[in-house]
């Protein structure tokens, strides 16, 4: 069994509860356990801290405000393969390219706003799950 952190951005969660219950179930079909769930607005330090890997980007400043924006959807998640299966089920970075059928092609809006995010690999699961969940 591997955990893997997954998040809920704040475009989906301000939409209204309908898109994050589907989003819940999308990821409860695919095989993985809910371990840890919460709503709450992340601080900024926080924040800085878990995009730590794109500071000095042009986007980096933009991508912090508006994952502080509002409230997120912070969730633990377990299953075998965990951290690969749910990169495949969410889809790529940009939705435009993401595969059918993948949450950010039905749920994305754009390279920013793209509904979600898991972790990239075990070593970042486990920094983002130490830093979101303690
Ligand atoms: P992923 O979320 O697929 O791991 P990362 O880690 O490269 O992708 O990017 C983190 C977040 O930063 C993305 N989810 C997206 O919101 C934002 N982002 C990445 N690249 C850009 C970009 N070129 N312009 C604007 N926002 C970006």
């Amino acid at each position: 069994m591997q955990q893997t952190y997954f998040m809920i951005k704040p475009e989906i969660v301000a939409a209204g509860d309908q898109k994050v219950g589907e989003i819940l179930a999308m990821v409860n079909r695919a095989g993985f356990r809910i371990t840890g769930l919460a709503m709450r607005t992340l601080p900024q330090d926080l924040v800085e801290d878990f995009y730590g890997e794109h500071k000095g980007k042009p986007f980096y400043g933009d991508l912090v405000a508006y994952i502080t924006s509002g409230p997120v959807v912070t969730v633990r998640l377990e299953r075998e393969n965990a951290v690969a299966a749910l990169r495949e089920l969410i889809g790529a970075t940009n939705p435009r390219d993401a595969a059918t059928g993948t949450i950010r092609d039905l749920y994305g809006a754009s390279l920013q706003n793209n509904a979600v995010h898991a972790s990239a690999n075990p070593e970042d699961s486990a920094r983002e799950l130490g830093l979101i969940f303690g």
